[in-house]
């Protein structure tokens, strides 16, 4: 005889199978330590971990300077500061002489409070201490049974030169089991002319003029990273103003239709589009330099009609476009919803996208990535992330006992699962 739960019951066990289920994190820029490790000194490492990094995180950066004016500390003077001490600059006036109660500051002390560390020191001098005495490889191990995440995707932007260098010299780094990698590909829109230099002078026949001889050799492009990264789908971020089909834009537009999604049907791979970002409002901020715009579900709508054998993962950058995008999810069965995307991960938002995304779709969606980029952050994004998708799901088990329903363990715990690991797995293998 099952047990049947009760509205107490729910308090407890609900906190207590999100704790239990692992995630597969769909979308981060972590990576491992083949990639360089960024606390050896050299500048060149893509995994990044540790007290300087996490308090130095780009959310961070954009917040000091919210509190110190630049006419204070002018941005280039910080650009120039060593790592250590921007970390020492933004620890002092964001922790120190304020309360960190914003969700990127708060993020740094539920890390630390996970670690066993205390998060009130005045400096960050123990922390670091503390830290030289991990090591990369067993430290991803750690983070990742705090974080209980099973498998981390990377993010590969196979147009930045680090990144492809690193591929180029040991197609081996991108090995790691804990690891997978991901083709990411944003100047194939944003900026078709730079992507043909680049291309052409990677070897490929390509021009700006879009020709059967550039559609076949995009697609040689495409095929030949997707294989040497052994790449799980294929993504980009796109601004607010992306339109499909569009006239305006002809070369972007046809690379989608003739190039992208033939290669991704034939080979069964997801096309992830985040949508919704300006790049570079405020450059001197650089990776804080970005803003949201409202986008257009529309396009999408017309994506997932217009190409029945492609699948896409979805993700919009402004609250607005929410619940439209959940309406174009109910239409389509190659759509899947994804995370709550850099402004709008913070608690407020997560929990009214769930509720939202629950209301309209059941359990059919995967409520969040984390976006780590550094690897530590694993620890806070699920860990306030699991809350917030447990108070939802109470709220939701309370209203299903409420109608007569009885819940079980069991039902929670299918829920979970696929909220935070098959619907994404099983939609990569669709
Ligand atoms: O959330 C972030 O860290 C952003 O800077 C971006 O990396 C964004 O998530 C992206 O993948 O473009
Ligand atoms: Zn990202």
């Amino acid at each position: 005889m099952p047990d049947y739960l009760d509205r107490d019951d729910l308090t407890t066990i609900v906190p207590d199978v999100l704790a239990k289920q692992p995630v597969t994190d769909m979308h981060t820029h972590c990576y491992p330590p083949t990639f360089g490790d960024s606390s050896d000194g050299s500048g060149e490492g893509l995994l990044l971990w540790g007290i300087d990094e996490l308090v130095t995180y780009h959310y961070l950066i954009a917040e000091v300077y919210r509190v110190v004016p630049e006419s204070e500390l002018p941005i280039d003077k910080f650009w120039a500061m060593t790592k250590a001490q921007q970390a020492d600059h933004i620890w002092k006036n964001l922790f120190v002489e304020r309360t960190p109660i914003g969700e990127a500051c708060r993020g740094v002390l539920t890390t630390l409070h996970k670690l066993g560390l205390d998060p009130n020191e005045k400096t960050l001098d123990n922390y670091r201490k503390w830290f030289a005495q991990q090591t990369a490889d067993q430290y991803i191990d750690r983070v990742m049974e705090l974080a209980n995440v099973d498998s981390i995707t990377m993010t590969n932007p196979v147009f930045d030169d680090p990144e492809r260098l690193m591929w180029e010299k040991n197609q081996k780094v991108g090995d790691d089991p804990r690891f997978e990698a991901v083709l990411r590909i944003d100047p194939l829109l944003r900026d078709w002319p730079g992507a043909v230099a680049k291309m052409s002078a990677w070897g490929y026949d390509v021009s700006v003029e879009f020709t059967q001889k550039t559609i076949d050799e995009t697609k040689r492009f495409l095929n030949h990273w997707l294989d040497y990264m052994n790449a799980i789908y294929v993504a980009m971020s796109l601004p607010p103003e992306f339109r499909y089909p569009s006239d305006s834009d002809l070369a972007g537009n046809r690379f989608v239709s003739d190039i992208l999604m033939p290669v991704l049907a034939e080979r069964g791979l997801p096309f992830a589009m985040m949508i919704g970002c300006h790049q570079q409002v405020k450059p001197e901020l650089r990776d804080a330099g970005d803003m949201v715009g409202k986008s257009d579900v529309q396009s999408v709508v017309s994506l997932c009609r217009e190409f029945p054998k492609n699948k896409f993962f979805i993700t919009m950058l402004s609250r607005e476009n929410q619940h439209e995008l959940c309406v174009a999810a109910r239409k389509f069965g190659n759509l899947m919803l994804f995370g709550c995307w850099w402004f709008l991960n913070n608690p407020s938002i997560i929990e009214e996208m769930t509720r939202e995304r629950l209301e309209l779709l059941g359990t059919s969606f995967i409520p969040q990535h984390s976006d780590a980029r550094v690897l530590d952050q694993l620890v806070y994004k699920w860990d306030h992330s699991r809350r917030i998708i447990g108070e939802v799901l109470i709220d939701k088990y309370n209203d299903l006992i409420t109608a007569g329903y009885r819940v079980q363990r069991d039902h929670i715990e299918r829920d979970a699962r696929l909220m935070l690991r098959d619907n994404f797995r099983d939609f990569c293998k669709r």
